[in-house]
């Protein structure tokens, strides 16, 4: 009788010591990955002038999140761009190609403070603008 009650109570005390821990620490985002397509008109560089240029810039919307050390993170990468984007955070080992038109999840425990780089592996940081995590303590 004794043994069941202190099983029962040990079963219970650590379910409500995971139900806790899960509740604080957990972040969900939702980041969209955009293009834009933008012309300028007249440019003159070193002398040699040129018209209607097509710039191409990808943004991750939003760029920059904030989160707790300690937090467990799930970030949902839509891309609206009309090309394959990558979504990396060096530091915490994410390295995902997102196709176009397609969505993916990325989850880690963000267990390192700082201030870490999200770009975009597939493209040159002057076109993919990179975003940043924010680890807090
Ligand atoms: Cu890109």
């Amino acid at each position: 009788m004794m043994k069941i009650n202190k099983v029962a109570f040990a079963g219970l005390v650590s379910g409500l010591l995971l139900a806790g821990a899960a509740q604080a620490g957990e972040q969900t985002f939702k980041v969209v990955v955009n293009a834009y397509d933008t012309t300028i008109p007249e440019l003159s560089v070193e002398g040699v002038t040129v018209k209607n240029i097509r710039a191409f810039n990808v943004l991750n919307e939003p760029e920059t999140l904030t989160v707790k050390k300690g937090t467990s993170v799930k970030i949902t990468v839509e891309n609206k761009s009309p090309i394959s984007e990558g979504f990396s955070i060096n530091e915490y080992g994410i390295e995902e190609v997102i196709k176009a038109g397609e969505t993916k999840t990325v989850s880690f425990v963000a267990n390192k403070a700082g201030a870490f780089t999200i770009w975009c592996q597939l493209h040159p940081k002057n076109i993919h603008l990179p975003g940043s995590l924010n680890v807090v303590e």
